[in-house]
């Protein structure tokens, strides 16, 4: 020992940098040059989570270099560059997928081995960047992958939060938030404001800062043309996190925008007169802008913080896209507007961004000089659409008199591109008259006046989608069909994908080798389609007992890692049964642990004899409920009482385990899901877009229980329905079912009513689910009288688990099926959707790096 620590570095290995070797010792040197010149730290130590730092700014150092080729070569080239525009990046962590994706993971396992340290346990010092809520924000972080690994031109925008998703702690009380700061570990924060905040991924372009204005008004020029002055205006300034693609140079920029007031915002004589809090009053207000992620679904507080959060994206990132498509140009003189469309295609991720349409047209009229006539044709042929809800309290509404305050010039806008679009329908569609008021941007109830941004959305772009088939079946016909009727041509479906490099090859990779070595390549790793010669080797005892093991060590990994967060210990051989996603009662976890409910209570009546022949499973739930959400919280604490009855049940525990998941997050998902066996998709039909994890589970050899909804459709298609459990009511009857519901002629399920009843006899303890229960009751309303039709679903729901045990009891069959589900899995890779909406919605083409 050098009498440092435990865990010194060797003195035999020299602090030299070789940034980009790829021989072990080399890169061992480099971690160790960071490790004594970038620190984080005070010297003398180099325990787990000094290391972790000094290997990721070793990669950095890498990625840095090829961020910086990719930069040059689209610079000299100036291809058509995508910018995907987003509120959510739920990125998770960086580490695994960048050596992996830069092909240097058993290079930087020996050089960490050198250092006395292995590789998995520095990983697990990373904390997730969690920026976002749900599906839409990892969708948007499996596009950038995809993007970086296609070689397509395209930045990622969004915005830096000082607090991401909220740690969700599980107590007897059920769940709590916590503030989850993933720029800093907690036991070393002495002060937030003073400390230097810091990720070791992102780089701080401290010449990339844009003005960003609030409130103020609009001066009229005396030739006519507009001006916003006044107000307040806040700096945008870049960090940059380098996105590198699958075994190619090409890497991208993820670019978050972070809020500060100018250093003369400082009023320094108030400051001297003592009067801090004053003198940095526009410090403390542009502090407000990124401090927190908004926690998405429907809620009061913070709505005019939320719509400067919104705005503060759209106007930094598209000044900076201005500014590089006027420093990209070849000849003399200044670029053509005209030409702007063909250099730039602008994605909206849902409406969060919707402000970009207006922003746009701002600048180039007041700033560029454009009239309106060519800066709308610019406009609408630069932005899309995508479309990821139906759910009505998603679809957003801004207050007319909120906008006017904040955004004076660009509600002069939304008015005139309202305007225009009533004049529209009165000349040419006098068909349309009486459904104007439905279908114009702007709602003028006099009550409650407001701008419907879907609408503006749909209005101004080139295209909209929808993120699965039947979901934008369902956009066509319902939600936007008077649109349909003026502009057939632009809506479009681009179902979701995954990105096959951190769902599969990373996260599992015993079954990654065992598919390579069975389609003697790895090229299934950028070409998903592959997957599908799986198909012919189904029945393979040889594949079949190698998947089994595979399967067998990511369920030992998985039980492990719940005794450890939990407490409870689970069978490796009984059937994993997971339900992970966000809390929400049209994603049906109540009909989950109704369900299992009903399966303890006929545990409980049956003799030892009985019970021996049942098929041990193991439930496992997990998910974050929003903070205001009480329905979801009920849910989320009914889950644990019925947990800690069962698990210390001595008569059933060999037979049934419930478990809630604390604190899901995409490593936990990285675990939980090569490691299941049995998922549940079981939304009311209709009601998911689409839904995401259910590709990840299905790639990764797991059994789907599921409704029709969402891509559930198109991957029981894929796989085969004799692969796919499906239950419950189908999208085009569910409007019928909740009539007859509303006019009493809904007949429980006794088994349904059962289950409700051992809840109510207080077998799960003394807290009150009447709440709870009675949203299952009564006759009508949203939130009431079973609006999710559990009650309907519920008999398929229980007879579809009895298919479930019994095909787990026949080893071989459910091996086949599992294979056949990786097998047919091919189309859900990110990879095959980037490259629908290069072709078909942004007409972009490939730029690889030499
Ligand atoms: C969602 C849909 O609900 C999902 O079905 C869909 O898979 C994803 C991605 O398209 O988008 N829309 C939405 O608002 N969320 C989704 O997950 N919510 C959150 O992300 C919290």
């Amino acid at each position: 020992s050098n009498g440092f620590s435990k865990r010194g570095i060797p003195s035999e290995i020299p602090a030299e940098a070789h940034p980009l070797s790829e021989e072990p010792t080399e890169i061992a040197s480099n971690i160790n040059y960071h490790a004594q010149y970038s620190p984080h730290f005070s010297p003398l130590k180099f325990e787990p989570e000094q290391a972790f730092y000094a290997t990721a700014e070793s990669v950095r150092d890498r990625l840095i270099q090829q961020w910086n080729e990719t930069y040059v070569h689209f610079h000299k080239n100036d291809p058509k560059q995508t910018y995907y525009l987003s509120m959510e990046y739920l990125q998770g962590r960086a580490l695994t997928n960048a050596i992996g994706n830069l092909n240097i993971y058993d290079a930087y396992a020996d050089a960490l081995n050198k250092l006395g340290h292995q590789l998995e346990e520095i990983v697990e010092q990373e904390k997730d960047a969690a920026l976002g809520n749900g599906g839409l924000g990892r969708l948007a972080s499996c596009f950038l992958d995809s993007m970086a690994t296609l070689n397509l031109p395209a930045w990622g925008y969004g915005l830096r939060y000082r607090y991401g998703l909220f740690k969700q702690r599980i107590t007897k009380e059920g769940q709590e938030e916590l503030a989850e700061d993933w720029l800093e570990d907690p036991k070393h924060m002495v002060s937030i404001e003073i400390l230097q905040k810091f990720s070791p991924w992102e780089i701080v372009r401290h010449d990339v800062v844009f003005p960003v204005r609030f409130f103020g008004q609009v001066q009229v020029n005396p030739d006519g043309s507009r001006k916003w002055v006044g107000g307040e205006v806040i700096q945008a300034l870049a960090y940059d996190v380098p996105i590198p693609g699958y075994k190619t140079k090409n890497t991208l920029s993820l670019r978050l925008w972070e809020a500060k007031a100018s250093a003369g915002d400082v009023n320094l004589s108030q400051f001297n007169d003592g009067q801090y809090e004053s003198a940095l009053q526009l410090h403390s207000r542009a502090q407000q802008i990124c401090a927190v992620l908004y926690p998405g679904d429907a809620t009061e507080e913070g709505k005019l913080l939320r719509l400067k959060q919104q705005f503060f994206l759209c106007s930094a990132s598209l000044q900076d896209i201005i500014s590089r498509f006027k420093e990209r140009k070849d000849g003399n003189g200044p670029r053509q507007w005209s030409e702007f469309p063909s250099k730039v295609a602008v994605q909206l991720n849902d409406t969060h961004p919707t402000l970009a349409i207006p922003e746009l047209m701002r600048l180039l009229m007041d700033d560029e000089g454009l009239g309106w006539d060519e800066a709308w044709d610019v406009t609408t042929r630069t932005i899309a659409y995508t479309n990821h809800t139906v759910l009505p309290e998603a679809l957003e509404k801004w207050s007319q008199p909120v906008m006017w305050k904040l955004l004076p010039r660009h509600m002069e806008i939304i008015s005139e591109i309202d305007k225009r679009f009533v004049e529209l329908i009165h000349s040419t569609r006098p068909d349309l008259e009486d459904k104007v008021d439905n279908i114009r941007i702007l709602d003028n109830n006099p009550q409650k006046p407001v701008v419907r941004m879907a609408n503006l959305c749909v209005v101004s772009s080139h295209t909209v989608n929808g993120v699965a088939q039947l979901h934008s079946d369902i956009l066509k016909a319902e939600l936007f069909s008077d649109y349909v009727s003026i502009w057939p041509t632009r809506f479009q479906n681009k179902t979701n994908g995954i990105t096959p490099r951190r769902w599969l090859r990373f996260c599992s990779p015993e079954l990654s080798s065992i598919i390579t070595k069975w389609l003697k390549t790895d090229e299934w790793v950028t070409n998903l389609d592959l997957l599908a010669n799986l198909r012919k080797f189904a029945d393979d005892e040889d594949l079949q007992a190698e998947w089994a093991s595979a399967k067998m060590a990511n369920k030992e990994r998985l039980a492990q890692y719940i005794l450890q967060v939990t407490g409870v210990s689970i069978d490796p051989n009984s059937l994993f049964d997971i339900q992970v996603k966000r809390i929400h009662e049209y994603k049906r976890q109540l009909l989950n642990i109704l369900g299992t409910i009903y399966r303890y209570k006929k545990l409980k009546e049956m003799s030892p004899e009985e019970r021996s022949k049942t098929t041990p499973r193991t439930v496992m739930i997990g998910g974050k409920a929003f903070a205001t959400y009480t329905n979801a919280k009920r849910i989320v604490k009914l889950v644990n009482d019925v947990g800690a009855v069962v698990n210390t049940d001595p008569e059933v525990n060999n037979y049934l385990k419930v478990v809630f998941v604390p604190n899901y997050n995409v490593s936990v998902a990285e675990m939980l899901i090569p490691g299941s066996e049995l998922s549940q998709h079981i939304s009311t039909a209709g009601m998911e877009a689409s839904g995401t994890s259910n590709m990840k589970f299905a790639l990764n050899g797991c059994l789907i229980i599921g409704t029709l909804d969402g891509a559930n459709i198109e991957i029981r298609e894929e796989i085969g329905e004799e692969n796919f459990f499906l239950f419950g009511a189908t999208a085009d009857k569910v409007p019928q079912l909740r009539k007859d519901r509303e006019n009493g002629l809904f007949k429980p399920d006794p088994r349904f009513e059962e289950a409700k009843q051992f809840i109510r006899s207080g077998a799960f303890g003394t807290y009150d689910y009447n709440p709870l229960l009675e949203s299952l009751e009564g006759n009508s309303g949203y939130g009431h009288g079973d609006y999710f039709l559990v009650g309907h679903d519920f008999p398929s729901y229980m007879d579809a688990l009895a298919k479930v045990d019994e095909a787990y009891n026949d080893k071989k069959k459910w091996l086949k099926m599992s294979i056949l589900s990786t097998a047919g899995s091919g189309k859900f890779s990110s990879d095959r959707t980037i490259g629908q909406y290069a072709k078909e919605i942004w007409n972009t083409q490939q730029c690889p790096v030499p």
